[in-house]
């Protein structure tokens, strides 16, 4: 039987399930850059050089296997401008039997796809996503029944299928299953954090950064010292160089931020297991190694490993359990526009301006630059859930819907009442100075919540806080913070509120 096979710009496996039992002598491979994938969010030029390169190096490497493949490079007057006329140009000169493809990683894509065996008229066969641990049948019957969608449980049940970090009795190893106690470290300078991997940009890599720049101008970001790796054998080198150096410390210093290193002790490998050159899998498996040589402490290995086969598999599991509806929620009923600094920078608080900076910069943030700085802002200021989602999407180089939207939408925004998590991150500039020195450079003052020079999280803190009383005073999460806020004198609430008032309605201006 002869195949056809369409592989997306993040299946870039060669084990991927839509290249199980393919035949070099028969199949034909289908690769194709398009406009429409190009540009349904305005991606990080970053990531569009990290993805058009990556597509090309791996056709590439499926030709030197022997595959046939029909490539489509980008240009704008390319005839197939999205994957389904591609497809559709392809199965009438080659006419095959059938359409192979792996599962979309998507809902948009998803329901074009699910179309295409009428439209195309052939057989299409969609096959199960074999990257990641879960199948969406299998969470949806892990979620059946449950009051609770908790991350914690599911990732329990994660290490018992993979064994990783088990005894050999069944018992997670060191006697517990989350050591997050020990990972709350502010970094003050010491431990030296390491360079992180960097290859030098080929020929390829070269052409695509010139197309990039002629053609997606308007795309944010800089496409200046693109370093990331785009073969599979440079992503094994990037998994390497964590390894080696940023991981002991990962744990300890995973929450922490700084103003002077854009990566402290993060892994930095995101990017690439979102589109396919580095297995899941692989990594946990070589991180665990790590604890069972003596070179990681098991903090930092048990936070990495709940990272990848706890996070990272749970908001997968979320999204497709929810999605087409999820996209829509807004239960705070959120209705301000993003302010104009998100894209530039641009702003005097410097906690914002730094994780924007390096988001543009490089199409990277950590994680708590993303959760409690940008996010955190997003959440303190009424923001329209689609327009910080679509924020998201766009400036991370390892961002796709499957993975940024339950973030986004769930786990910073509470816009879906709190599907997943018990309470909202809400945070003053109080947290923010705990983990980072951002504050000590900053115009605004920390310590204080009203007047021009105080700083703008603490009144729209308690802002958020007295707004969403009803919904959060009888969560037992939050009657702390709201027995704090109900003893505050009358006179400085209504400062406050007028602060946080003053604030929502300028914040263009910060
Ligand atoms: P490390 O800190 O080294 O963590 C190791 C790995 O764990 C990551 O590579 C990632 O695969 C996984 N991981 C950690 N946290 C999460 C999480 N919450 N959800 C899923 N995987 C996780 N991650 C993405 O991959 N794509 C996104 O589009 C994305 N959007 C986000 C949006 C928001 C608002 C927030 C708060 C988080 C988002 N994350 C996203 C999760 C997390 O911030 C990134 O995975 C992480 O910063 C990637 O950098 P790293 O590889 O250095 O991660
Ligand atoms: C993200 C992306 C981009 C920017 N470009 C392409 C492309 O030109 N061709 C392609 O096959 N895939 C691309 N992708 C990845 C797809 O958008 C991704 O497969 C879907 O979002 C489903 O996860
Ligand atoms: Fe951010 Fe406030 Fe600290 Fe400035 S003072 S860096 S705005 S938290």
């Amino acid at each position: 039987m002869r195949n056809a096979i369409l592989i997306l710009g993040d299946q870039l496996s060669h084990n991927i399930s839509s290249l199980r039992n393919a035949d070099p002598d028969q199949d034909l491979i289908l690769m194709a850059e398009v406009h429409e994938e190009a540009s349904y969010t305005r991606h990080h030029r970053k990531k569009l050089i990290l993805l058009f390169s990556a597509m090309r190096h791996f056709a590439a490497e499926l030709e030197e296997r022997g595959f046939r493949v029909h490539y489509q490079q980008y240009h704008p007057n390319c005839k197939a401008q999205s994957l389904e006329d591609y497809v559709a140009r392809e199965l009438e000169d080659a006419a095959p039997d059938q359409l192979i493809v792996t599962e979309c990683g998507e809902h948009r894509l998803h329901s074009i796809m699910q179309g295409w065996q009428e439209k195309l008229g052939l057989p299409v066969d969609i096959r199960q996503d074999n990257r990641f641990l879960t199948s969406h049948l299998e969470f949806q019957q892990w979620a059946e029944g449950r009051k609770q969608l908790r991350m914690e449980h599911f990732y329990h049940e994660m290490r018992r299928k993979t064994g990783l970090l088990m005894t050999s009795d069944g018992q997670p190893e060191g006697g517990d299953w989350n050591f997050d106690e020990d990972n709350r470290e502010k970094w003050k300078g010491e431990p030296e954090v390491p360079e992180p991997f960097s290859v030098e940009p080929d020929e390829i890599t070269q052409e695509v950064i010139e197309l990039v720049e002629r053609y997606f101008k308007e795309h944010p970001g800089s496409s200046e010292d693109f370093h990331f790796a785009v073969t599979a054998a440079d992503a094994d080198r990037a998994l390497a160089h964590f390894l080696d150096y940023a991981l002991p410390h990962f744990g300890t210093y995973q929450d922490a931020m700084a103003t002077t290193e854009d990566w402290l002790f993060h892994s930095i490998l995101s990017p690439y297991m979102n589109c396919g050159l580095l297995d899941p899998m692989v990594v946990c498996e070589a991180v665990a190694q790590r604890y069972y040589a003596n070179q990681a402490p098991l903090n930092a290995v048990e936070g990495f490993i709940r990272q990848i086969i706890g996070w990272r598999e749970f908001i997968r599991g979320i999204y497709w359990l929810k999605m087409p509806e999820y996209a829509q929620e807004n239960y705070l009923g959120n209705r301000r526009k993003l302010p104009w600094f998100y894209w530039t920078g641009e702003t005097g608080m410097n906690c914002m301006h730094h994780a924007v900076d390096a988001t543009l910069r490089n199409g990277y943030a950590h994680h708590i630059q993303r959760l409690m700085v940008t996010g955190n802002f997003a959440l303190l200021t009424d923001i329209k859930p689609e327009e910080i989602c679509d924020w998201y999407l766009a400036v991370y180089v390892d961002a796709y819907d499957w993975v940024e939207l339950p973030n986004t939408l769930g786990m910073v925004m509470h816009a879906d009442g709190g599907l997943f998590g018990s309470k909202p991150y809400a945070a003053s500039g109080k947290y923010i100075n705990r983990m980072s020195d951002y504050c000590k450079d900053c115009r605004y003052k920390v310590a204080d919540s009203t007047g021009e020079d105080a700083c703008p999280f603490n009144a729209l803190y308690w802002h958020f806080i007295n707004r969403h009383e009803q919904k959060f005073s009888d969560n037992p999460r939050m009657s702390l913070v709201y027995a704090n806020w109900r003893k505050q004198k009358d006179e400085r609430k209504k400062a406050i509120l007028e602060r946080g008032d003053w604030l929502l309605d300028n914040l263009d201006s910060l």
